[in-house]
This record gives structure tokens, sequence and C-alpha cells, in this order.
């Protein structure tokens, strides 16, 4: 049986859907239209009044929110509301540039609790469940994120927060923790120190985990349920839209639903800004639909992903989306040829390889350089020196043939690749440009 948070939502159908986002985009437009100079700005320059739009099929009148938009308009240039109504502030850096600064009210805290608390329905937590929180708290979104989900369902909280690895370790076995939220990649950790710690995570009660804030592919996936002895879900998130709980997977585990009464998805050609049908890549481009504080219209997210309209045997009607596919600025130019880390690390896990790896790209002369660093596990360590070469050879020669492009492949040390408590640093760019 399916568990939904709110079912006349959940598995409304097309048409009632719609007469929402058309009522809350009329109204969204026309408040930042009246409260947020930029926005003021660029419908005048666009010639767009707030009353020409009159529904969702109005969307492509308005113009597009980027990142830099809101470098520009640091640090409240963008809010909606008076800051008298802004009850809690986060903040983004990413991994180049200014930080960027994004507010809630008390509602939108209360739409974000309820958006989180659909995934954790849809994953099958219940009130008894403890949800182990082992995303960073403080200006990043994970751990409040989750934390008001859990808050929201019922759930018990416990925000351990990032880092400390053998305290994690400790509190998951005492406090009995049900179901565990963190990145992909410290959950692979986790379980990698589990199984040092000689823990057995069999005899644990943990079911359950829900990751997200940085690409992981199906293989980590696998990797992950292996060695946690769980099912783990991904959810997806930005901070400049909400946090985590934009859109979440269900028990199908097959794409993941996007909130559509509290956001709009579009997928557009990045050149173009084309719309594209359900299937194609493209770049992810969200608006707020009732956000009060920081509403955002037609943000280009920069990830690249598709969606589909497909009922879902879950009976949730709201739009899937795909797993980001990398994003738009993450995508290296090596000789001239477009590669994303994530085929490379497709690459890594079907072929059994460890997922600790480090791509690191330089310069030498006027020619670009790729290596790929791969940890060995243990017991490929202890191989002979010409099984370890032939492992090299075969990557090589896989990546050659995916990439289009010749990367050096070297079989590094177990346990000598940085491991990341929050987001990992998978790409290292040596390059001066
Ligand atoms: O990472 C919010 C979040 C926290 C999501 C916890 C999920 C769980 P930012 O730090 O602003 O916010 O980073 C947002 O992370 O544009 C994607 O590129 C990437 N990202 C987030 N979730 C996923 C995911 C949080 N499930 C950026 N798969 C986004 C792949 C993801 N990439």
């Amino acid at each position: 049986m399916e568990h939904y948070y709110q079912p006349e939502i959940e598995t409304a159908s097309r048409e009632t859907l719609t007469r929402i986002q058309n009522d809350r985009l009329v109204k969204t437009v026309k408040r930042v239209y009246e409260n947020v100079p930029l926005y003021r700005q660029r419908m005048d320059e666009a010639g767009v009044r707030p009353e020409d739009v009159k529904g969702i099929e109005d969307l492509r009148k308005l113009p597009f929110t980027q990142k830099q938009d809101l470098r520009d308009t640091y640090p409240y240039g963008m809010f909606a509301v008076p800051m008298d109504d802004v009850v809690r502030l986060h903040a983004s850096s990413g991994t180049t540039g200014k930080q960027i600064v994004v507010g809630y009210t008390q509602k939108d805290l209360d739409m974000w609790g309820e958006c989180v608390a659909r995934m954790l329905s849809a994953i099958g937590a219940e009130k008894k469940d403890k949800l182990h929180v082992a995303y960073g708290f403080g200006l990043f979104t994970g751990g409040f994120g989750l934390y008001e989900g859990a808050r929201r369902m019922g759930c018990t909280s416990i925000p351990v927060s990032s880092g400390n690895t053998a305290r994690q370790l400790t509190i998951m076995q005492d406090f009995e923790s049900d179901i565990l939220a963190c990145t992909p990649s410290y959950a692979m950790y986790l379980g990698e120190s589990a199984e040092k710690a000689g823990i057995d995570t069999k005899a644990l009660p943990l079911r359950a985990g829900i990751f997200g804030a940085e690409p992981w592919t199906e293989e980590m996936r696998k990797g992950i349920e292996k060695s946690l002895n769980i099912k783990a879900y991904d959810i997806y998130g930005l901070t400049e839209i909400m946090g985590p709980g934009v859109s979440f997977e269900c028990s199908c585990q097959a794409g993941m639903h996007v909130n559509e009464d509290h956001f709009i998805i579009e997928i557009l050609d990045p050149e173009t800004h084309e719309p594209l049908p359900d299937g194609q890549k493209g770049e992810i481009v969200f608006t707020c639909l009732d956000k009060e504080a920081f509403p955002l219209i037609r943000f280009r997210t920069k990830d690249i992903g598709t969606v589909t309209h497909e009922k879902c045997a879950c009976g949730r009607t709201f739009v899937r989306m795909s797993k980001p596919m990398g994003r738009t600025d993450d995508m290296l130019i090596i000789r001239g040829v477009n590669v994303f880390p994530s085929q490379i690390e497709t690459v890594l896990l079907q072929t059994g390889q460890s997922p600790n790896y480090q791509i690191i790209v330089d310069r030498v002369g006027a020619l670009d350089t790729l290596e790929v660093q791969v940890e060995l596990s243990e017991e490929q360590f202890s191989d002979r020196v010409s099984d370890i070469s032939r492992v090299e050879r075969d990557l090589t020669e896989r990546l050659k043939s995916l990439l289009g492009i010749a990367a050096k492949v070297t079989l590094v040390s177990p346990g000598t690749v940085p491991r990341s408590e929050g987001k990992a640093k998978r790409v290292v760019d040596k390059r001066r440009f």
C-alpha cells in the first residue's frame, strides 16, 4: 500500500494541478513585480505587465533569473517581504563566487516541511521512526530541511549534523536510527567505516536512506544499499528554490516527483531556451508558485535532466524528473571534448571499481591532461602487480571508447582518496584559464 502525506494533492488530476498552478503563478508574478525591483525592471524591459500573465501558458513571457542576479542583489535584494517577516536565513556558496542568501517566512518553513514530509511518507516512514540527519546543520539547507520534514510528519529527528564518523555509527547503533539522511558519498563512507569497525549493518534497525545534494549513479545506489543493508532514495533540491524536497523519489524509485503545487519545472534547450519534450535532456528551470520571502521566477539551475509525464505506478500525478545528469557548469572541456564526471563514475562503478575516485585535469604545455585516480580495494591491493596493470589497462580502454579522449588511469592505495562529510569533491581542475 502506497503511503501519501497529502493524498488529495499528490494524486490530483492534471486539471486540478493546472488550476492551482495558474492561480498561484498569477499571484506570485504580481507580488514580485510589486516587491522585487529586479523583477519589475526585467519585466518592464521585456514589456510584460503582471496582468499579461493569466496562467502557466504565459510562463514563457517571463524573464529568467540566474545565480548572478542573486549575487548582484546580495544580500537581501531579491526578498519579496519585509525583513520583519523573515524567520530564517540559509546560504549557499557553490564552488565558485560570492555566496547567496535566501530567506523564509513562517509559512515558507511550513511549506518546506510539507514537501519533505511527502518524501518521508513516500518511502514508508512513519511517526514512530527515528530520522538520523547527518546532513550539515547550518547555513546549508540539508540538515534543517530534513528536520522540518520530520517535525511536520511527527517522526523523531536525531540532528547529528555532519562529521565525526565514529560518533555517527555509535548513535546509529545506540539511538536505533531507522532512516539515514546524508550525502550519498558520505553514506558510502559510513558503510565502509562500519565494516572497518566490525559493525554488522544487517543487525541495525536502519532500513532506508535519503540521499541527495550531489550527483550519484544507480551503481552507487546499489553499493550503498548493499553496504548499509537499506533501501536508498534520491531527493533533490537547491538553496535558491528552497533546499531538499523540491522533488523526491517514491517507492518505485523511477525518477523524482516534483512538488508541482509549489514549483513549476521546465526543461529547456540551454542555448535556444526552447522547451523540450518529455525524455529530452535540457537545463532544468524552476518557478516558485507560493513562496513568500524568496520567490524566484524561471530560475536557471544549470542542472541537466529530463522529465516524464507518464503515469507512475505509485499513483502520484506529479511530473517526474530524472536524476540530474551533471550541470552545464561542471562539464569539463578537455582538448575540446565535453566530459561529464558522471560518465567517468559510471564506467568505474560498472566495472566494480571503488566509488572513491578523483578526476585531475591539468595542462602540460598547450595540452590538457585528464587523470582518473581510483582507489584499489583491499583485495585488489594484495593482488599481483600484473593483475593491477590489467585493471588499469581495461579502465583506460573503456574510458577512451566512452569519452573519445584518452585518460590516464592511476590506481592508488586504499584509503588515500580524500573522503567527504558533505558534498564530495570529485574534480580537481589545475588548469589556468
Ligand atoms: O544541495 C539541497 C539539498 C540538500 C538537496 C540535501 C538534497 C539533499 P545546494 O547546496 O544549493 O542545495 O546545491 C544544489 O546540488 O543544483 C544540484 O546540482 C545538486 N543536487 C542536489 N540534489 C541532487 C540530487 C542542496 N539528488 C545543487 N542529485 C543542485 C544530483 C543534486 N544532484
